[in-house]
């Protein structure tokens, strides 16, 4: 017995010294101090000696069992020391370290675009109107004097539900319904999707936006309509921003003019961006058709009005300089993240 107890502080002293956390620590100390561990079995035997050996072998398993204890408590604090000092290496916090950055959205440039438009005519006492996408036939072609068999009424570029029914290619049947339910003065602004059976390319797409405008009351005439459209372009593109009007045809304006912008790279001397023009065409418009007001139920002996339309693609393109129109549909963020 005191071979086995001397052979198991030997071999206890190595188990303990390779245990390598408190886990495995407390897993050797039950297999030698517990009820069922190998002290309690060497002693279980002590009842075979004689009664002079049983004190000698009394006092050794006393001294093997405080050496043990000795050894554990040793390991357990060495142990424990390191985890504490691990645990505390991980989760230190760096008050130093950059923080994960959260990215911010922001408007798209369309969406930027047609709010300094809306701000724009908001000063100068136009509200927002509008209406439905999907439109009658009559409110779309019909009432703006585009009659049965005009080629804009092709389904070459007309996307249609039914035979009267299509998706609008224009703002204005919101203008229309607008007309038939408001007497002068009228003074609104009606933007939205517009579609057209359109292939995409750098320059069009099947769905994209358009800003009409319109204004209606007694004695309005060619003058508000250039007063109200250089104060856009001038508001939009810069003051020193001249504009032409260029003699032109609606079927729903009479006299009808395309307005072009003074180019606001060169300032009008000729450059790229104008193809050495000076000159940008941005949008066009008109005196409303009389035909047009009559349909609606106001006179057009007594009032007046002029109308314009203006693409907002083509617009944000111009603002902020963009060479092709799919960027603004495709929300690439290395596109979208410039604005
Ligand atoms: C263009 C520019 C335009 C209008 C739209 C309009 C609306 C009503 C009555 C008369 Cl309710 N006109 N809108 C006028 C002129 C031009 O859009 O290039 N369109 C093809």
């Amino acid at each position: 017995m005191k071979e086995q107890l001397y052979a198991l502080r030997t071999d206890a002293a190595v188990r303990i010294a390779q245990a390598g956390d408190t886990t495995q620590l407390e897993a050797v100390r039950v297999a030698l101090l517990g009820k069922k561990g190998e002290l309690t079995a060497i002693l279980k035997q002590m009842g075979k000696l004689s009664a002079e050996e049983r004190p000698v072998i009394g006092q050794l398993a006393n001294e093997a069992r405080g050496e043990l204890e000795g050894l554990l408590a040793a390991r357990a604090a060495a142990l424990g020391a390191e985890e504490t000092a691990r645990r505390l290496a991980a989760e230190t916090l760096d008050v130093t370290m950059p923080g994960s950055r959260k990215r911010l959205g922001h408007k798209h440039p369309l969406t930027v675009v047609l709010d300094e438009v809306k701000e724009i005519f908001l000063g100068m006492g136009f509200s927002v109107a509008t209406g439905p996408e999907v439109e009658w036939d009559y409110y779309n072609f019909e009432a703006l004097n585009l009659p049965q068999g005009h080629p804009a009424r092709d389904t070459q570029d007309t996307f249609y539900i039914t035979e009267t029914m299509l998706l609008r290619t224009q703002t204005s049947p919101v203008q229309v319904r607008v007309m038939e339910q408001q007497k002068p003065p009228i003074r609104i602004i009606a933007p939205g999707r517009v579609y057209r059976s359109d292939a995409v390319d750098a320059t069009h797409s099947p769905l994209f936006h358009q800003i009409e405008g319109l204004v209606v009351d007694e004695g309005i005439t060619m003058a508000d309509l250039k007063g109200s459209l250089d104060q856009l372009a001038k508001r939009l593109f810069g003051e020193e921003t001249r504009t032409r009007f260029r003699p032109h045809h609606f079927p729903f304006t009479e006299p009808s003019c395309e307005v072009d912008i003074s180019c606001f790279r060169c300032g009008g001397a000729g450059c790229p961006m104008c193809k050495g023009e000076g000159w940008i065409e941005i949008l066009g418009a008109g005196m409303v058709h009389p035909k047009v007001l009559a349909g609606c139920g106001i006179d057009p002996e007594r009032y007046s009005g002029f109308a314009f339309g203006v693409g907002l693609e083509r617009l944000t393109m111009f603002r902020f300089q963009i060479d092709d129109m799919r960027l603004l549909f495709e929300n690439d963020m290395r596109f979208l993240g410039q604005f």
